[in-house]
């Protein structure tokens, strides 16, 4: 099959933006792909109320009203790219030596018409008034309000143990069947459901943070440890008589990761969350969530090592190897390895490697972490093992792994693989240094896929497929489904699921997102996921026939996104 490498036509940036709703811009150096465009910087989860209006000269006038406005609209559509300091993270630094020296028409225009390096013409998509960007011209040439920090204190007053440890079950007192359990993000309505994977009955659907994100499990598989975008952690004990929350705090105002140890005699004791917001992680408690150790990020990037003052903490994975976590610190392009032994004399390894690490998992072997530094174009590999940087490959035009894909080449051995936002490939990395040495660490394959705007990727070990999908793609037709592909033939070419069609939802800018398969590894489970106000589903796809086996079609089942089986999640097999 001929390889071409396609980069999605740029079309106006808007229209990727209102099939995902909100969106920010995403400011790459070279031209932003409608997918990259689309790729969501959800509304921060910060209030904007606790945000304070700075008194300065040289700014044009705003009145307090107005200021509060254009911080609102700010930190809804603004922070996830540009930064809540305004110093640039994904987009473009806004700090007023810059907008001051570009004055009111050109910021105006900017805002106005947006760019093809990603930013959103928030005006001619009627996203924005003219006065309304009139007015964020005028915010932006004030200096950022910096939204609160937030300590210990903070944390502590959020806090809660609903069921101390001493008071929960010594066994498992409902006869659900943890291991094909899944746990789904309903993004929109801040809450998961749990789904017999049998059954595909909702057993219990659980409220959680605002826009959540993730589940993780614990080394133990009785936990299910659930962060939102408003850094609110839900701890849910799946042992009680239904599954039920017996710990919360929130641990920032805005965040996307969170873990527990894993490290042999240490499974379960600590439990870690990474925010974007303060930029900082904590470690606390891990039966109870009290916060034990909070750390900041804040530092200097590699290479130009500059100061940054908001690097946000994206993946985070607990070591098998050591006892410690490996934390991706998005901005400066450091992985940190934070020991957990001694919380009063943290030891912490930071490795220099590449900048705006986001996503990323295990290869096979569970002793590489393999993660997209995305906007940098590579996949950086961590040795958890001798703890340090194995290599760094360059790969396609924004890598999203999600966790990845580990399978076997039949021709270059064990490999674990990324899809892209940015272009149509998937990189197949070799990850056998002893048994392939030539093919360790570098690309060893390129597929060719149906077009950018790809999120996810996904394998088991029980299958011959590797399903993708591309979420982001401005065209419905890809967007609504994915491509397979057989690992015993990855020449041959893919097959198209047309996903969403088999789900018969009628309306909306249905998106297909996140394979996940079940604990057998049988079956693979998609989102449909729709607006709030439309209805989605989750279909089921038989892993052997590649036909429609089930589609689950529930009024409670509100933008469903991420889907964790959690016995895959805790064995890490994807
Ligand atoms: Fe995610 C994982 C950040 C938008 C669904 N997302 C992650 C991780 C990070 C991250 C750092 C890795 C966590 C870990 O492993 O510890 N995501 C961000 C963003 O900053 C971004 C781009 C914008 C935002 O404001 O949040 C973003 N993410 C999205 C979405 O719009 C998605 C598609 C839908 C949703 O639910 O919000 C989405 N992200 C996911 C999923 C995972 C994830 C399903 C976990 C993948 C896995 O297999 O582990």
């Amino acid at each position: 099959m001929t390889r071409s490498v396609t980069t999605l036509r740029p079309i106006a940036a808007a229209v990727a933006l209102a099939i995902v709703g909100m969106g920010s811009a995403w400011a790459g150096d070279g031209n932003a792909t409608p997918a990259e465009a689309a790729y969501q910087a959800s509304p921060s989860g910060i209030d904007a109320a606790k945000v304070m209006m700075p008194d300065e000269e040289g700014a044009p006038a705003m009145t307090r009203e107005e200021f509060d406005q254009a911080k609102e609209i700010y930190f809804e559509r603004c922070a996830g790219c540009h930064g809540v300091l305004r110093k640039g993270a994904t987009g473009k630094p806004l700090t007023t030596d810059i907008t001051r020296e570009r004055g009111m028409d050109y910021l105006k225009t900017f805002i106005t018409y947006g760019s093809p390096a990603g930013m959103p013409n928030w005006g001619t998509s009627g996203q924005l008034t003219d006065d309304q960007i009139d007015m964020m011209a005028r915010y932006v040439m004030h200096e950022p309000p910096v939204p609160p920090e937030f300590g210990l204190a903070d944390m502590k007053d959020t806090w809660e143990v609903f069921v101390a440890p001493e008071d929960r079950p010594t066994e498992q007192l409902n006869d659900l069947d943890l291991d094909n359990l899944f746990s789904v993000t309903l993004r929109d309505a801040g809450q998961i459901a749990l789904i017999d994977g049998d059954s595909k009955e909702i057993v219990k659907v659980l409220d959680t943070g605002y826009a959540v994100h993730i589940s993780r499990i614990s080394a133990s598989g009785r936990y299910l440890f659930v962060i939102g975008r408003d850094a609110r952690v839900d701890m849910i004990d799946l042992w009680m008589e239904e599954p039920t929350t017996v710990a919360e705090i929130k641990v920032g105002l805005e965040a996307r990761s969170v873990e527990t140890s894993k490290f042999e005699g240490f499974e379960d004791d600590f439990a870690i969350a990474g925010t974007y917001w303060p930029p900082q992680y904590v470690i606390m408690d891990g039966e109870t969530l009290e916060p034990l150790k909070i750390a900041s990020t804040r530092g200097m990037t590699v290479g130009t090592q500059e100061y940054h003052p908001e690097p946000r903490v994206a993946a985070i994975v607990a070591s098998h190897q050591h006892p410690e976590f490996i934390v991706n610190v998005k901005e400066t392009g450091k992985v940190r390895l934070v020991n957990y032994e001694n919380l009063d004399a943290l030891s912490t390894v930071e490795i220099d490697t590449s900048r705006f690490l986001h996503d990323g998992g295990w290869d096979s072997s569970g002793r590489y972490f393999m993660t997209a530094a995305n906007q940098s174009n590579q996949i950086v590999v961590i040795d958890a093992q001798d703890r340090d940087l194995e290599a760094i490959i360059d790969v396609g035009k924004t890598p999203h792994p999600g966790r990845g894909a580990n399978f076997v080449d039949p021709e270059f051995g064990p490999v674990w693989a990324t899809s892209h936002l940015g272009d149509n490939t998937i990189s197949l990395i070799g990850t056998d240094p002893e048994g392939h040495p030539d093919q360790a660490w570098t690309v060893v394959r390129t597929l060719e896929g149906q077009g950018g705007g790809s999120l996810f990727i996904k394998t088991h070990p029980e299958s011959e497929h590797v399903y993708v999908d591309t979420a982001l793609n401005p065209d419905a037709a890809i967007s609504q489904s994915v491509a397979v592909y057989n690992v015993d033939d990855l020449e041959a070419d893919y097959q198209v699921l047309p996903i969403a069609d088999w789900a018969e939802l009628g309306e909306g800018p249905k998106r297909v997102v996140q394979p996940e398969f079940n604990q057998a590894g049988d079956e693979v489970w998609f989102s449909v996921w729709n607006t709030m106000d439309q209805s989605s589903a989750i279909v089921v796809v038989d892993d052997k026939t590649l036909e429609l086996k089930a589609v689950i079609r529930d009024e409670r089942l509100v933008t469903p996104t991420g889907k964790f089986n959690l016995f895959n999640t805790q064995h890490d097999i994807y």
